[in-house]
């Protein structure tokens, strides 16, 4: 009974470190300016993307939408593990940034986040 509980816990630990290990091998967004979440007082002119690993500038980009879901931006750009985003100057209210990835090591990821402009 208890070597058994231990077998599970081996094999359920082993599971974590390696899903823990090829999460850390993709591009994940590392931070963000705007933060993620965070509310700025005026139009940031863009929004930056900072990422865990380089990217293939040909198949990684962002979207910037207002809440009524209209585009926002003015096209992204990707310059080694930093992707940018110009913006039009945004008014009052919540924006969300889709990004889509394609790491040095082939890998897809994709995420969104919101930040707000404020009054
Ligand atoms: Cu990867």
């Amino acid at each position: 009974m208890i070597r058994n509980l231990l077998a599970k816990f081996a094999i359920i630990s082993l599971a974590v470190v390696a899903t823990t290990s090829f999460a850390e091998a993709h591009a994940s967004l590392d931070s963000a300016s705007p933060a993620v979440g965070s509310t700025v007082s005026s139009s940031p002119g863009q929004v930056t993307l900072r990422f865990t690993e380089g990217l293939e500038p040909k198949f990684s980009g962002a979207q910037v939408h207002n809440s009524a879901g209209a585009r926002v931006d003015t096209g992204s750009s990707v310059s080694g593990s930093t992707m940018r985003v110009g913006v039009k100057n945004l008014g009052p209210g919540a924006y969300t940034v889709e990004w889509h990835a394609l790491s040095v090591d082939t890998h897809k990821t994709q995420g969104s986040f919101t930040f707000h402009v404020g009054k």
